[in-house]
């Protein structure tokens, strides 16, 4: 990083940002003084089907959102191929929940309060495998975000996000299959989300292959434009301390505000 922005190299950061809150905050003012261009790759929010679902809630079909549960839980071996995050404190909430608190971001907007318990439910790791957060939105709307990595079912769900969304007017079911199920005053219709159809990707990953390339042309076309990332550094800062937030209520059992950490760090 310290090398990139010393070249003026604009940078896409894997998730998550950096190891805590005031080592983010250090690259991201770093960053800005450089005036480079750095951005999360986040690509939950990029999956074709939370692109549409966005565009469902723009168009104030379910009017305003009050409620969200996103679940992403299935025991896909993430062990054989990345042996350390059996010895890695800071895990489920750092690799799967940080994508899935962006994606509530997304969907139900910016929230400041967070509660979690985390949970180890395989033998001999180090961290939690396991967490399921309740978050308070700006707009006051309440989310449910859960992530298990020892959730045992057949067929292996992986890599789904399910769910749904609650709005005034009606609700929106994110249901298997890449289905969505919207439901308003005149009834309910399903819209089933197909893949890319690219050559490279193979399932069950192919939901979250295809949404490398659009998160990547997300950030050619911001750069080409000049526009703000969705997930540049300054705004992944917000979705960081919702992931903060969750490891400190786990371990203190109190509900945790973001901007004490963002002011405190
Ligand atoms: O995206 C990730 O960080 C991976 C996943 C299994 C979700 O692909 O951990």
């Amino acid at each position: 990083m310290g090398l990139a922005v010393e070249a003026g190299v604009p940078v896409i950061v894997q998730k998550p940002f950096a190891p805590d809150i005031v080592t983010c905050l250090r690259i991201e003012a770093k960053a800005r003084k450089a005036g480079l261009p750095v951005t999360l790759h986040e690509n939950f929010r990029f999956q074709k089907i939370f692109r549409r679902l966005r565009e469902i809630l723009d168009s104030r079909q379910i009017g305003e959102v009050t409620f969200g549960r996103l679940s992403w839980r299935n025991d896909i071996d993430v062990y054989t191929n990345q042996p350390y995050l059996l010895k890695t404190q800071r895990f489920m909430i750092m690799d799967v929940g940080i994508h899935m608190l962006d994606l509530a971001r997304f969907l139900l907007g910016d929230a400041h309060s967070v509660s979690c318990f985390s949970q180890s439910v395989r033998e001999g790791l180090a961290g939690e495998d396991a967490a399921t957060m309740l978050l308070r939105h700006d707009n006051d709307a309440v989310s449910v975000v859960d992530v298990s990595y020892a959730a045992h079912k057949n067929p292996n769900p992986f890599p789904q996000t399910l769910g749904e969304i609650e709005g005034r007017l009606g609700t929106v079911q994110i249901l298997e299959g890449q289905i969505l199920r919207i439901h308003t005053a005149n009834g309910q219709r399903d819209e089933v989300i197909h893949d890319d159809g690219r050559a490279w990707t193979s399932a069950p990953w192919t939901q979250i292959q295809d949404s490398v390339p659009r998160t990547q042309q997300h950030f050619i076309d911001a750069l080409r434009q000049g526009r703000e990332f969705e997930t540049s550094a300054r705004d992944s800062l917000k979705t960081y301390a919702l992931a903060e937030a969750a490891y400190r209520s786990a371990s203190s059992g109190q509900l945790i505000r973001t901007a004490d950490l963002l002011k405190e760090a």
